[in-house]
């Protein structure tokens, strides 16, 4: 069953709350002048998006992915992987996941579960797909826990399961917090790139070297894996990360852009260079926790954040740019699209090279929180709700 809801949502609104340095120090002046009102043949329309919901009574689904059949792969990060046929709003579940993801939540802001999933580019050959988890090391529910990177291969068929489960990494060492796993995925060019989150809630919990400072700490870190028929060992391509859960590719330049959470504010967008650091948890646009001080220390082959959000916290996890291949969308091509946790902002970014433009605020009227926004092959636009009674809700720009 599906519904539609109308949202208003101005796409040309001027910027009137968004302002936010640039690079550390540049301030954007977005001028509503671009879209000024002297020039009636100019004005924009306002556009109406509009939501159908694709799937629902998923349990705070997570990751996303299509299959070369259309059909997409969808995570729950209370422990569940979906199959489910977009077009017909039907899922079949897939059996066969290991026995180590942590996902039973022990208290309301448990970030443990099961968290991405991405499809090999040579799935039609090889049936393979990677999945990013909480995985417990122990029997017990509240045993010590880390971010674990696997291989699998689906089954397809009537009763789908996963099979050849083969371990890629584990982000040692374990801890007893459940927070700040990262988990984001993706695959690029014959590579494949896992984001791990610090672990920490309070930055004073951290030990004198901080994890995400730490090289001999595999937490807070950015991987590279050659992707090879078995497990490789993963390049550190970044450090100082705090919670990192989504990472995308920009079509026109190639560059890897990356969400952050901030710890009090400075919400980050990074551009993934090989070999730098994020600069977590020493150098931050965020306050830190319980008025803790960082300790004076240099960082160095410091990567500062292309945009940071100075006046709101939204809690930016999936990320993808906009393909052209559905009509509705052509227009925003090469624009990033972000969800937002906090209160479930949609966040269209207009992007220029390696500069961010803009940044529009949808579906404000009627907020939930986001986990994921994809964009299928074909176009269609997907964004997953963090409910326990998660959607699966496609996203229609409907043209007029
Ligand atoms: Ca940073």
């Amino acid at each position: 069953m599906r519904w539609i809801a109308e949202f208003a949502a101005d796409i040309f609104r001027p910027m009137k709350k968004f302002l936010g340095p640039f690079c550390g120090s540049l301030v954007l002046a977005f001028s509503p002048a671009a879209h000024s009102a002297d020039n009636t043949a100019a004005a924009p329309a306002s556009v109406a998006l509009e939501r159908e919901v694709v799937a629902s009574g998923l349990r705070h689904p997570w990751g996303m992915a299509f299959l070369p059949d259309g059909r997409a792969l969808v995570t729950e990060k209370e422990g569940g992987l979906w199959l489910i046929d977009l077009s017909r709003g039907t899922r079949i579940e897939v059996q066969g996941l290991p026995d180590d993801v942590a996902s039973r939540r022990l208290e309301p802001r448990d970030n443990s579960g099961l968290f991405d999933v991405a499809v090999d580019p040579r799935f039609a050959k090889n049936g393979r797909i990677f999945l990013s988890y909480a995985s417990r090391g122990g029997a017990a529910a509240d045993a010590p826990t880390t971010t674990k990177l696997i291989s699998a291969r689906v089954e397809l068929g009537p009763a789908p399961r996963l099979l050849d489960v083969a371990t890629w990494f584990e982000a040692l060492p374990r801890s007893t917090d459940r927070f700040h796993y990262g988990g984001g995925l993706l695959l690029d060019g014959g590579h494949l790139y896992l984001t791990v989150g610090e672990r920490h809630f309070f930055e004073r919990d951290n030990p004198p070297v901080p994890v995400a400072q730490d090289p001999a700490d595999r937490r807070g870190k950015i991987y590279r894996f050659s992707l090879g028929s078995a497990p490789t060992q993963p390049e550190v391509i970044a450090t100082g990360i705090r919670a990192t859960q989504g990472l995308a590719r920009q079509p026109e330049t190639g560059l890897i852009w990356f969400t952050e959470h901030g710890s009090l504010g400075g919400d980050e967008l990074n551009i993934l260079r090989s070999g730098a650091n994020y600069g977590w948890p020493f150098i931050s646009h965020g306050a830190y926790r319980d008025g803790w001080v960082p300790p004076g220390r240099s960082v160095e082959n410091h990567a500062p954040p292309v945009f940071y959000w100075a006046d709101r916290t939204v809690a930016p996890t999936g990320l993808t740019f906009v393909n052209d291949q559905d009509p509705e969308f052509a227009a925003w091509r090469g624009d990033l699209m972000v969800a937002g946790l906090r209160r479930g902002y949609l966040m269209r970014i207009d992007v220029e090279g390696d500069r961010v433009v803009a940044v529009d605020y949808l579906l404000e009227d009627a907020p939930v929180r986001l986990r994921n926004v994809k964009q299928a092959p074909d176009g269609r636009m997907y964004v997953l709700t963090d409910e326990a009674d998660g959607k699966v809700i496609r996203l229609r720009r409907r043209l007029r």
